[in-house]
């Protein structure tokens, strides 16, 4: 892939996240949704690629567009695996809490796992525990190793995990182990990712979200430096059944890193919505300025870049249509 490829992404999350911004704490989680995924497809088609969706929103029969298997680009350059998710965090917006981001992951044909959506269970860790902790180990155990990994006194190490109540028997066990919980709403993109960045001070993510999530997360956490494993929890046949369509014959199996996102030609990008562990969210300056913060990461060279930008809202007129 071309490095320029990892720019030209931004340019889609800060589109995504600029339409779907409008409809922040408006409790309308749906346009929401639409204005971010109609957004990012559009601007999309400038973007020089042969790309094929692999996570989106659905399959063709359920979603108009960013359905599972649509053909995105230019038609010209790098032959691409794209996953998406245009709002990640759509209740977020919707209540106008924080957290809230739209994000790609891009990988050479091929790299990525094809996720059905359904529930992953996840632990990732930062650069100093990779290779180190294991899905199935207590948590307890895994707690200790990240102590020791972190220079860090258990009472310090923070786990951060999703607020639902599959996982209140784990949360009690991270107490008593006497580490410290990180509740948080909604999104686990943005909460999985800042366990791998430097300074955030979150040293384990745990919990069952969403897959296509969890293969978004990777291209970010091979970026980083960190490490994570998962599996996939197909609740019934019917979900069992469309893990063996997308070519995972034994969902029990663990999944590492390489199977999330194999080699390193990965592109992780995303702009945040609203303010989060990660970024900030877009914000509105006054008259038609808008500002925008963005991270796209490179596995092949671990390089992260920061990304603020001012938009001119009059300029866009699709924006304004939405008022
Ligand atoms: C998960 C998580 C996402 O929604 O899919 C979650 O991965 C859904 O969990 O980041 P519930 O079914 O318990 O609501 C998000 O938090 C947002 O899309
Ligand atoms: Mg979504
Ligand atoms: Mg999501």
């Amino acid at each position: 892939m071309d490095r320029e490829l990892a720019l030209e992404i931004v340019r889609v999350t800060e589109a995504a996240a600029l339409a779907s911004s409008q409809w922040m704490g408006r409790g309308r989680k749906i346009e929401a949704d639409d204005a971010a995924t109609t957004a990012m497809r559009s601007m999309f088609d400038s973007v020089n690629m042969q790309g094929t969706v692999v996570i989106g929103e659905g399959e063709l029969d359920e979603a108009p567009m960013l359905y599972i298997g649509e053909e995105l680009g230019s038609g010209n350059g790098p032959e691409v695996d794209i996953a998406v998710d245009p709002l990640e965090g759509t209740s977020i917006v919707a209540k106008g809490h924080p957290n809230a981001m739209a994000v790609i992951a891009i990988a050479d044909r091929g790299t990525l796992l094809h996720a059905p959506d359904m529930y992953m269970e996840k632990l990732v860790v930062g650069p100093e525990a990779a290779g180190l902790v294991r899905l199935d180990d207590p948590i307890e155990k895994t707690i200790d190793i990240i102590a020791k990994m972190n220079n860090k006194r258990v009472r310090d190490v923070t786990v951060i995990i999703q607020e639902r109540e599959r996982h209140a028997e784990l949360i009690e066990r991270i107490r008593a182990k006497g580490a410290r919980v990180n509740l948080f709403g909604d999104g686990d993109v943005g909460a999985s990712i800042a366990v791998a960045m430097p300074r955030t001070g979150i040293d384990l993510f745990v919990g069952t979200g969403g897959a296509p999530e969890g293969v978004i997360s990777a291209a970010a956490i091979k970026s980083l430096g960190g490490d994570m494993q998962a599996r996939l929890v197909p609740m019934n046949d019917e979900e069992e059944a469309r893990c063996k369509k997308m070519g995972v014959e034994d969902t029990s199996r663990i999944l590492q890193l390489n199977d999330l996102v194999k080699g390193d030609d990965a592109i992780f990008a995303a702009t945040g919505v609203s303010t989060g562990e990660l970024l900030e969210g877009v914000r509105f300056l006054g008259g038609d300025l808008v500002e925008t913060d963005s991270i796209v990461m490179r596995a092949k060279t671990g390089t992260v870049r920061y990304i603020k930008a001012h938009h001119r809202l009059n300029q866009k007129p699709h924006l304004q249509e939405q008022e």
